[in-house]
């Protein structure tokens, strides 16, 4: 049967690289056809999921004093190569425009590979006084990166087309790392509507973002025991604001100096929902996320057809009405075919209403989650599908989470996180020094994740290089 040669063609999860590049198509996310190595297109229904996931992104940062704004995409060589270190992080990167048409351009220009050395310029002009402070602006946009480890379709692309980067203006140091700790609180809160329980921790110097003072960070954890890092959030100092002159006037007329942050989250957040909730037939979306929430199958036989779909329209209406995406599936397919094919899509619920069941009153409700079937009553279906959607993301964030937990182990020694990173995430003592954390990586052949931003109380260890006493711990984890 076609049908089920086709379940067959979703390798199990287990096999976790296979699964998620068969599902990207099976569930029509993204089609990796496109020629140009890094590039990937999205399909609708993939580009549906987008645009709920960055609504909520949308919402949660206008919501907290942020408005969107839109840069150009070429930035001239000449305010490229200005900061120093942003210059040595990118250079190895960047694509370049050289020609308009047959005449070589004056001034080079770069695709932006973020847009630090594209906003700020502005920044310098826009910026006169504390009263113009702070200034918290972000956009979407692509942004192009010449990436030379292996390229993933929205994991690791040379064109990234949802880049949301936030950047923010401050007065003093201090805002800026108040600012950071809120940019935190809000990945962490976007994250947890999207079902997903973030790693927070500081990135060690050497793996922070080129002209930050330091980079913290937030990673979920893949079936495959690898971490992705899914949003960062950078005090960038002065720095900047020397560079390009970004100053203001105080109160008392003196110029001084702003203070910036910035901030992003790209298609990685998608990759993460995908990749941590959805199972061995498909798609498993969060209600709020899903292109399709609710499928309604008739269960039809020859008697009582039209009854049956006049009722299940009615129930479409009725939820229609309330905001829910809803579909009715009336197609030729035999039910289990319908089943198969919702399921791969991670419709989170699906109504089966046939005669009998408008006899009593009801419709079976099927989650995609648990696979639970109930009987919920046709006269409070609003209500009960609004309390099923709660339950459904509550219970994939809470297993995601539990997931999370139980894949952190704290070790003392290297060969135990050699072991240990096998599954998931170490956590081994570190004094903080960088000689130590380099031989440490080195001994584990993998890197320093990060140092928590919430750490253990009323404890400590021995560093396992220079032995001297420490209260900190670091994650250690293999990377996408
Ligand atoms: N200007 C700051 C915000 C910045 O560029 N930070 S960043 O380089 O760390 O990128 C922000 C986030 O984009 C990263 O945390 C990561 O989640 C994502 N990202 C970076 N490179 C990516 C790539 N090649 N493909 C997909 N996502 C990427
Ligand atoms: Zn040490």
């Amino acid at each position: 049967m076609a049908e089920s040669e086709k379940e067959a063609a979703l390798p199990p999860k287990e096999k976790f690289s296979d699964w998620y590049n068969e599902l990207l198509w099976m569930a029509e996310i993204m089609d990796v056809r496109y020629p140009v190595k890094g590039l990937y297109v999205w399909y609708p229904f993939g580009f549906a999921i987008r645009r709920n996931t960055y609504n909520i992104i949308r919402e949660i940062l206008d919501n907290s004093g942020h408005q969107e704004t839109l840069f150009p995409l070429l930035i001239p060589e000449n305010e490229f190569m200005k900061e120093a270190e942003h210059i040595k992080g990118f250079e190895d990167e960047v694509y370049w425009v050289t020609h308009g048409g047959k005449d070589l351009l004056e001034i080079p220009l770069v695709l932006r590979p973020t847009s630090e050395t594209a906003i700020y310029p502005m920044y310098k002009i826009w910026i006169r006084s504390h009263a113009d402070l702070p200034l918290k602006l972000y956009q979407v946009v692509n942004t192009f990166r010449y990436e030379t480890k292996h390229t993933r379709p929205l994991i690791r692309l040379r064109e990234i087309t949802s880049f949301k980067e936030a950047h923010t203006v401050h007065a003093t140091w201090e805002d800026a790392e108040v600012q950071v700790r809120e940019a935190i609180e809000l990945y962490t809160e976007i994250y947890r509507r999207l079902g997903v329980p973030v790693l927070r921790s500081r990135r060690p110097d050497w793996d922070k973002f080129p002209g930050a003072d330091y980079t913290d960070a937030l990673d979920a954890i893949m079936p495959d025991g690898k971490t992705l890092q899914i949003g960062t959030v950078h005090h960038l100092g002065d720095n900047f604001a020397k560079t390009f002159n970004i100053k203001y006037e105080a109160p008392d007329g003196e110029q001084c100096y702003a203070y910036q942050t910035c901030y992003g989250i790209s298609e990685r957040s998608i990759a993460a929902i995908i990749s941590i909730h959805g199972d061995d037939k498909g798609l498993v979306l969060p209600p709020e996320i899903a292109p399709i929430q609710v499928v309604i199958i008739p269960i039809i036989f020859k008697k009582g057809a039209e009854y049956v779909l006049a009722a299940c329209k009615d129930v479409q209406k009725r939820l229609k009405k309330i905001g829910v995406r809803v579909e009715i599936d009336a197609s030729d397919l035999r039910p289990g075919a319908k089943y198969y094919k919702w399921e791969m899509k991670g419709v989170p619920l699906r109504l089966e209403i046939g005669p009998r069941d408008l006899e009593n009153n009801v419709a079976v409700a099927v989650r995609r989650d648990t696979g639970n079937k109930e009987q919920i009553s046709l006269p409070d279906i609003e209500a009960d599908v609004i309390l099923i959607f709660e339950s459904i993301h509550k219970n994939l964030y809470n297993n995601a989470k539990t997931g999370l937990l139980n894949r952190i182990f704290d070790c003392t020694n290297f060969e135990e996180v050699k072991d240990k990173i096998q599954k998931g995430i170490a956590t081994i003592p570190w004094c903080g020094k960088k000689e130590c954390g380099l031989i440490m990586e080195d001994q584990i052949n993998a890197g320093i994740l990060g140092i928590p931003l919430e750490q253990k109380k009323d404890w400590k260890e021995k560093c396992p290089v220079c032995k001297e006493e420490t209260k900190t711990l670091v994650y250690v984890a293999r990377t996408y």
